[in-house]
C-alpha cells in the first residue's frame, strides 16, 4: 500500500503527474484538518465534557448536540479561513451564509453525522459536499452530478476520510501520533453482488410496496426468489454504514415511508444523500430514490429531503426494477 500523505495524493491524484485544482486541494485539506480535531474532541467526549444536548433545535427541527454545535462552528471558521469558498451551508443552520465574495467554491457538510450514537461511543461522521460557486441566491441548488468533490470522515476505530475528485474514489486514514491522513484505499470499487443490507427494521409496517417486496426476498433466504441468504446491519449513523457498504459491498437504504407521507425522506439530499451518491457511483455502485438516480435529482431546497437506496449495483437495479413493476 501507498504511503503518501492526502497532500501528496492532491498534489498527482490520478498518478499522471497533474495536480488537484489548487484551490479545491486547499479546501480539502483544510476540511481534513477540521476533521482531524473533531476526531480529538469526539475521542475525549466526556473528557472534555463535549457530551450531551446543546440545548437548542436546528432547522430540521432536531435537538442539536454540543458536538453538532462544536463541530459546525470548526467548519463554519475553516470555511472562513480558506478564501476559497463563496459560501457554506450546513444541516445545523436556517440559512447558508456569505463567506467570501467571488471565491470559487461552495461547501456543505452534515458536520456531525449520526448524532444518535454520540453518546453511546459508537461510530459518527462528518460528510461534505463541494460544488463550484454560482451567482444568485439559487446557487446551491446544482444537481449531485456538478460536485467538484465529496466525501466524508468517519470517527470509528480509526478515523477515516473517503474522498471522490470525481474520478475514482480514495481513502486516508489518521495516523494518531501524526495527525496526519496517510492514503490506505485506492480505486474502491464496491462489489457488485452482496448479501448483506441495511434498513431500520422497526419502520417496516411504513414501508411502500416495493422496499418491502425487495426485503421480503432477502429475508427469504435462499429458498426464495433471490436464492442466496443474507445478513444485516445497521449502524444508524449513515456515515458508518456507507462506509461498511464501500468496504465489502452491500445496499443501504432510508427510503420514504408512511409515517409522515409528505416527507420524502428522512435523509438530506445536499450533505448527505449527493456526496454520498457521488462517492458511490465512483466506486461502481449506484443510488436510487424511488425514482431515479440521486445524482439526476434537480434540488428545490437547501434542506430538503429524500429517500435514499443505495450501493451495491445488482441491489439497487433489484430495487430498481421493483418500483418499476
Ligand atoms: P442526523 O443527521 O440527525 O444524525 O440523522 C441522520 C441519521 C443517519 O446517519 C442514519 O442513517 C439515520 O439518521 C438513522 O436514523 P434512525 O435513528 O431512524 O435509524
Ligand atoms: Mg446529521
Amino acid at each position: 500500500m501507498t504511503t503518501r500523505t492526502l497532500r501528496e495524493y492532491l498534489a498527482d491524484p490520478k498518478g499522471d503527474g497533474n495536480p488537484a485544482p489548487r484551490e479545491l486541494a486547499s479546501l480539502i485539506e483544510a476540511m481534513s484538518d477540521s476533521c482531524r480535531t473533531i476526531s480529538y474532541l469526539v475521542s475525549r467526549g466526556a473528557l472534555a465534557d463535549v457530551l450531551g444536548s446543546a440545548g437548542t433545535g436546528n432547522v430540521q427541527g432536531e435537538e442539536q448536540k454540543q458536538l453538532d454545535v462544536l463541530a459546525n462552528d470548526e467548519l463554519m471558521a475553516m470555511a472562513k479561513s480558506t478564501g476559497v469558498v463563496a459560501a457554506a451551508a450546513s444541516e445545523e443552520e436556517d440559512d447558508a451564509r456569505a463567506i467570501t465574495p467571488g471565491a470559487p467554491y461552495l461547501l456543505l457538510f452534515d458536520p456531525l453525522d449520526g448524532s444518535s450514537n454520540i453518546e453511546v461511543n459508537v461510530s459518527i461522521g462528518t460528510i461534505f459536499s463541494i460544488l463550484p460557486a454560482k451567482a444568485g441566491e439559487n446557487a446551491f441548488l446544482q444537481s449531485g452530478r456538478n460536485q467538484a468533490a465529496a466525501g466524508y470522515c468517519v470517527y470509528g476505530p480509526q478515523t477515516t476520510l473517503v474522498l471522490t475528485l470525481g474520478q475514482g474514489v480514495a481513502a486516508f486514514t489518521m495516523d494518531p501520533p501524526t495527525g496526519q491522513f496517510v492514503q490506505t484505499g485506492a480505486n474502491i470499487r464496491i462489489p457488485e453482488k452482496t448479501k448483506e443490507f441495511a434498513i431500520n427494521m422497526s419502520n417496516m409496517r411504513h414501508w411502500a410496496d416495493p422496499v418491502r417486496a425487495y426485503i421480503d426476498e432477502c429475508l427469504a433466504g435462499d429458498a426464495g426468489p433471490r436464492a442466496k441468504n443474507f445478513n444485516m446491519r445497521w449502524i444508524a449513523s449513515m456515515v458508518a454504514d456507507v462506509h461498511r457498504v464501500l468496504t465489502r459491498g452491500g445496499v443501504f437504504m432510508y427510503p420514504w415511508d408512511k409515517r409522515e407521507p409528505g416527507k420524502p425522506g428522512k435523509l438530506r439530499l445536499m450533505y448527505e444523500a449527493n456526496p454520498m451518491s457521488l462517492l458511490v457511483e465512483q466506486a461502481g455502485g449506484r443510488s436510487f430514490d424511488g425514482t431515479q438516480q440521486i445524482l439526476d435529482i434537480q434540488p428545490t431546497g437547501l434542506h430538503q429531503r429524500v429517500s435514499v437506496m443505495l450501493g451495491s449495483k445488482e441491489e439497487v437495479e433489484r430495487l430498481e426494477a421493483l418500483h418499476s413493476a
